[in-house]
């Protein structure tokens, strides 16, 4: 049985609005309150962050030059960092489960399963409202949590290019590429989305020149879960190992809670989530998941979106502990 690790990165740096840095915390409170020793029973590691940069002047100076990736070398930082702290616990044989603050790092996690061991082919299930699949090049906002997929495939979709991007810009940029290995993470036919709603033009002609698969919530519901799931699995059946990436957003903000940073409608119930994320654990390929995107200061539910997502996390952990 693999031992399970928690690592906890509380950086919030690649997101426009300020909070999900105390996701985490949010979580561990929601386990304290329901008297669950969840966060004892376990080993972690809490990754250092560069979260100053918001406040650092010379943080400030940088993100004027780069409005298109913004903070972009703090969260070049950031990732490298997790992307070590992954690996490494991969290589010691356990379970990493990474609880972040904003999406980004979701580039860091998957360069640590590929420096893990870069002869693996790594599929990734990416549970989200959002595909983050914009590049510099791309992004409306040039917040690097909208981007985490886009640099672990090195796909720039300069056919939608909008934003002219600084020198610098594009020299951190390609060293994002670059974290763990040098070469691309993951492949595009190896990603699936389940329960992406809200993206902009530049992604949805990404996501069909790719071929990504999106398995919508009406999808979902019509054909059925298990279906659905069992159709992702299989197309990943190349992969050696998966890596599930769920945000918070992808379910729904009128039915569950606002307590993330781009709350979207109409997305999946935290049940079909349980069911979905057990049924991905039962192939016993999966590597690493990681919960992201919990922002506490934004629930005006009290701390609903953080029990929630602790209620999901419980169940995961009770399938990795009889799988893995
Ligand atoms: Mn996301």
């Amino acid at each position: 049985m693999k031992n399970i690790k928690i690592i906890k990165n509380r950086s919030d740096i690649g997101a426009g609005t300020r909070g999900a840095d105390m996701g985490i915390d949010a979580i561990e409170i929601a386990a304290i309150n329901s008297k669950n020793d969840y966060f004892n029973r376990f080993d972690f590691e809490d990754v250092k962050t560069e979260n100053e940069a918001i406040y650092n002047e010379i943080a400030a100076a940088t993100e004027y030059k780069n409005p298109y990736a913004k903070r972009i070398d703090s969260i070049l930082r950031q990732c490298t960092r997790l992307s070590e702290h992954v690996a490494t616990n991969i290589k010691d044989d356990n379970f990493p489960i990474v609880i972040s603050g904003d999406h980004s790092s979701a580039l860091g996690t998957i360069s640590g399963i590929k420096a893990a061991d870069a002869q693996k082919r790594v599929g990734v299930i990416w549970i989200d409202a959002h595909a983050d699949i914009h590049s510099p090049y791309t992004s409306p906002s040039g917040n690097i949590h909208g981007m985490p997929l886009a640099a672990a495939l090195a796909n720039d979709n300069l056919d939608c290019q909008v934003n002219e991007i600084s020198e610098e810009t594009a020299q951190l940029w390609n060293k994002m590429k670059q974290i763990g290995v040098p070469d691309i993470k993951v492949q595009a036919e190896d990603v699936v989305y389940f329960g992406v709603r809200d993206t902009e033009e530049p992604e949805d002609k990404q996501i069909d020149k790719l071929g990504i698969k999106n398995y919508k919530v009406a999808e979902v519901r019509y054909r059925g879960l298990e279906i659905c799931v069992n159709e992702a699995l299989s197309k990943l059946s190349n992969c050696d190992v998966i890596y599930i990436s769920f945000d918070v957003d992808a379910m729904d903000c009128d039915m569950v809670s606002y307590g993330t940073g781009t709350p979207v409608p109409k997305g999946f119930e935290p049940e079909e989530i349980i069911v979905m994320i057990r049924q991905i654990m039962a192939s016993k390929k999966v590597a690493c998941v990681e919960f992201v995107e919990v922002n506490p200061l934004l629930d005006f539910k009290g701390n609903k979106m953080a029990e929630t997502a602790f209620r999901i996390l419980e169940e995961m952990t009770d399938a990795i502990q009889k799988l893995y």
